[in-house]
């Protein structure tokens, strides 16, 4: 049966209500419902819809911007109980995380950031507009497994091919595996760029990079 709850919260997200989104996630931890299913059946609907209306021009952009800051809230909710899940797991390697320069998306590669590490891995995550440089001398850094790199608009993704290109030229590029995601991202330009690693949401993001830890 489905949770009365995950009406709920798709509608919070629609109103761009991020008072109600706090206390619908809040009521979910407390009925002991699983984070991710709410997220994904709860929340998520709603942001997709919103995202259907702006497509359509039924919607302008601070609609947008409202529903994304109450999907955010929600799913900072979540964070520390999705964190806790993960750590009693073994720690499955290092991530540097990030949204390529010239995007400003955050939900997404956050989501992805939040289930690499509630699945024990240690995530970098470098936030959003991210400089290809940055990427590279955080890798170093940390001595990183991971480089993932997300892109939202078609005119960002290409930003993924240049990081790929600076882990190169920084001769980083036999230790670090690329993995890229977000929405206009397919296999076939992860193939095209030479990323090692390609997934459509966030709970692939987890199989993919257990994959190319050779953990799966
Ligand atoms: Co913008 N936006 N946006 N936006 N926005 C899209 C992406 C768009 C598809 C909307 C549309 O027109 N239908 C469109 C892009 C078109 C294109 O290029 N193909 C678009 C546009 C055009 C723009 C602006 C240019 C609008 C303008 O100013 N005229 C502008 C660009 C700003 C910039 O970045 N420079 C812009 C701005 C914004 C807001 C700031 C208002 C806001 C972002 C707020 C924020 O993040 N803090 C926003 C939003 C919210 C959206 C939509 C509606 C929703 C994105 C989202 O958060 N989805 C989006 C439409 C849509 O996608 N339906 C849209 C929920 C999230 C969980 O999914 O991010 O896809 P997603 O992440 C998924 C997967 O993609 C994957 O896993 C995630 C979880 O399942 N994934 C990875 C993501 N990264 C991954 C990395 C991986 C692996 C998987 O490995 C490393």
């Amino acid at each position: 049966m489905i949770n009365p709850l995950f009406e709920s919260m798709k509608q919070s997200i629609l109103d761009g209500d991020s008072d109600a989104a706090i206390t619908l996630a809040k009521q979910a931890l407390a009925a002991n419902l699983d984070p991710l299913e709410a997220i994904n059946l709860g929340f998520l609907p709603g942001m997709n819809e919103i995202g259907e209306q702006f497509s359509a021009g039924h919607l302008f952009l601070p609609d947008v911007i409202m529903a994304a800051e109450a999907m955010k809230k929600a799913t900072s909710i979540f964070q520390p109980e999705m964190n806790r899940r993960g750590t009693q797991r073994e720690v499955m390697g290092k991530v540097v995380l990030g949204t390529v320069k010239g995007d400003v998306h955050e939900i997404g590669k956050s989501l992805v950031g939040t289930l690499l590490s509630a699945s024990g891995f240690e995530v970098f995550d470098l936030g959003v507009d991210v400089p290809f440089e940055a990427f590279a001398k955080k890798a170093r850094e940390v001595k990183a497994d991971i480089v993932g790199v997300s892109a939202l608009l078609t005119t960002t993704m290409t930003g993924q091919k240049q990081v790929i290109a600076v882990l190169e030229n920084a001769g980083l590029r036999p230790q670090v595996k690329v993995m890229v995601g977000g929405a206009p991202v397919t296999r076939g330009w992860a193939n095209e760029i030479g990323a090692d690693g390609y997934s459509e949401d966030a709970l692939g993001a987890v199989q993919m990079a257990k994959k190319l830890m050779g953990k799966f």
